[in-house]
């Protein structure tokens, strides 16, 4: 699915800012259907945002079910005769979407985007209400799985994973055009043979008989360095300057459809950095050079806004990485606003793409909500949780095929992975994965309780990516007990199988401001001292080929017995005040460059 973007032949209007909102405490909107008048009340939601933090009002911040947004749109009478489409970067977690009185689109999956083509419902000139309702709601058959428990006071909500449930429009809003006959979708795979880079692309198009496809490549100049005509094809650049790691030199591919006449009916220009990824041994390759991962964990999380976009956080978070010398981070736990990608790719920041299935693990339901179950059962994590789950996949892989920032996908956060059923119910998503996506490594993050001797999934994936927390959920306090058993545990992996090892969590709750001469848990020097234990582990195990630290800042959770004010693992405080960690992280980092 392609960003919008204005082009020659389209244009694109954000409907960001302030939206009607109502929330539908009672659960009679659909029924009473609101979207054919003004929602009730006389509250205002800014687009994007998470609602929950808005309104000093538990009732909000709680809620379970429905909540209405709204607001007038005006096509513009020069629209007249193209295809019109309303797009929303997210809805979180599923949504219904109306213009005036019809239903145009209907999605569910909080982190990717849907559209609904509005050709034939609005009229260039005239004013429509669009209305959507998004239901926060997770169910055992939604990515992330959750479960709504009934109690006297209204009903709650569940989850197995350590965020806040934020929901609402998380990001922007769109009404584009294109032409009726359109290019639908660009896919451009890029290699090297010696000094010479090969763009393999795939321009498809719709809404007509076909047409002409010719394309060029531009480098970051605008000089033409490759043209092509048809459909698919492959551009050769001789002594192509790549795309890297700490610089995110961009060509442009031009797309161009032709049907008639002197001039394209459409054309679309995509953003290419040529650059390769290969897994060899227990090496990670990018450019057919080892790269090794310094950088975090990370999650969508703001005070007030909540999950929902933020141009200003989002520049600084990576001014920060950059002071640190971090160069890569995960989008844990879910697919992130497609902003955060184009400025990796424009950066050379590397990422490791996540969807939001995370929670598939009785063990860590039980920990967070005292409910005992089994992971993969008919009434929990089914075969309709399965299908979600390869939608989640689908979804991200089509978003995100073209980032060359984008070097791995990251299919699950700690799923259970240890039993029978967990290997019937990764091996096809696996597959799917990689039928999808040749291009890049397939992989999943493994929980701290699913070690060598007991897990029996990882040989199906391409890279191990580990969450340990010796230090911490063990060996709480005892430092020299944590440093023998996380080098163990990873010479244990090694013998298993020869593949490369991101640790991609480890870390400490810190509270900024405590300090204490012993190696006490919470204080700013043990989160430093643990960090550093486990950074020697790292380079004595030459399997090892990246560190991200749990987590970039501290954020937002459900409550919970280990969570004051929410999870404070954070190397940066949640407003991204640094703790006194981030002083060690960046002597280690910057001479990693
Ligand atoms: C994990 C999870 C992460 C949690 C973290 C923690 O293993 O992947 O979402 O926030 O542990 O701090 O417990």
């Amino acid at each position: 699915m392609l960003r919008p973007r204005d082009t020659p032949t389209r244009e694109c209007t954000s409907l960001n800012g302030l939206w009607r909102f109502a929330v539908d405490t009672a659960g009679t909107g659909r029924a009473d259907g609101w979207w054919h008048r003004t929602l009730p009340g006389r509250r205002e939601a800014p687009v994007p945002a998470s609602y929950n933090d808005l309104f000093p009002d538990a009732a909000v911040h709680d809620h379970v079910g429905d909540v209405w947004y709204q607001r007038a749109i005006r096509v513009p009478r020069r629209w007249e005769g193209l295809r019109i489409v309303l797009r929303l970067d997210s809805a979180t977690h599923r949504a219904m979407v109306w213009v005036d009185d019809t239903e145009v689109a209907a999605h569910e999956g909080g982190y990717t985007p849907f559209e609904a083509d509005l050709t034939d419902v609005v009229e260039p000139g005239a004013e429509h209400r669009v209305t959507v309702v998004v239901d926060n709601t997770l169910s055992w058959q939604s990515i992330p799985p959750g479960y709504v428990e009934p109690t006297p006071d209204g009903p709650h909500q569940r989850y197995f994973h350590d965020f806040f449930n934020y929901a609402g429009l998380h990001r922007s809003v769109w009404l584009y055009t294109t032409p009726r006959t359109y290019i639908s979708d660009v896919t451009v795979v890029t290699r090297l043979t010696g000094s010479t880079g090969i763009v393999d692309y795939r321009v498809e198009a719709a809404g007509g008989e076909g047409g002409d496809v010719r394309v060029v490549l531009r480098d970051a100049d605008g000089v033409e360095v490759a043209r092509a005509t048809g459909g698919t094809g492959e551009l050769a650049v001789e002594d192509v300057r790549l795309w890297r790691p700490g610089e995110g030199y961009l060509h442009h591919l031009h797309a161009e459809l032709w049907t008639t006449g002197e001039e394209p009916t459409d054309s679309y220009t995509l953003p290419v950095g040529v650059r390769t990824v290969a897994v060899e041994g227990n090496r990670f390759l990018i450019n057919a050079e080892p790269f090794y991962f310094t950088g975090f964990g990370k999650h969508e999380d703001g005070p007030v806004r909540g999950k929902g976009h933020d141009d200003a956080f989002m520049v600084h978070d990576f001014a920060l990485m950059e002071w640190l010398g971090a160069n890569s981070f995960r989008t844990s736990h879910y697919p992130y606003a497609e902003e955060v990608l184009e400025y990796a790719d424009r950066h050379g920041i590397v990422v490791i793409g996540e969807t939001a299935a995370v929670g598939l693990n009785a063990e860590v339901g039980t920990t967070l909500t005292g409910t005992v179950f089994t992971t993969f059962s008919e009434n929990t994590v089914n075969t309709a949780t399965q299908q979600a789950h390869l939608r989640a996949i689908q979804e991200m892989i089509a978003r995100d095929k073209n980032h060359p920032s984008v070097v791995i996908w990251s299919i699950a956060n700690e799923p259970e992975s240890t039993t029978p059923s967990s290997r019937s119910y990764f091996e096809p998503l696996v597959d799917q994965a990689r039928q999808l996506d040749p291009s890049r490594p397939v992989a999943f993050t493994n929980f701290m309780s699913a070690t060598p001797d007991v897990d029996v999934i990882s040989d199906l994936f391409d890279i191990l990516l580990l969450n340990r927390y010796y230090g911490w959920y063990k060996n709480l306090g005892d430092l020299a007990a944590a440093e023998r058993n996380l080098e163990a545990e990873l010479r244990a992996w090694t013998r298993k199988h020869d593949k490369p090892i991101i640790m991609t969590e480890y870390g400490a709750d810190t509270l900024m401001g405590l300090h204490g001469v012993m190696p006490a848990p919470w204080t700013e020097e043990y989160q430093a001292d643990l960090l550093a234990m486990y950074h020697r582990v790292f380079d004595r195990v030459e399997a090892v080929v990246g560190e991200h630290i749990w987590s970039f800042a501290d954020f937002a959770t459900a409550p919970g017995l280990l969570r004051v004010d929410g999870n404070k693992k954070g190397v940066f405080t949640r407003d991204r005040r640094p703790k006194s960690s981030a002083w060690r992280l960046r002597e280690r980092w910057r001479k990693h460059r």
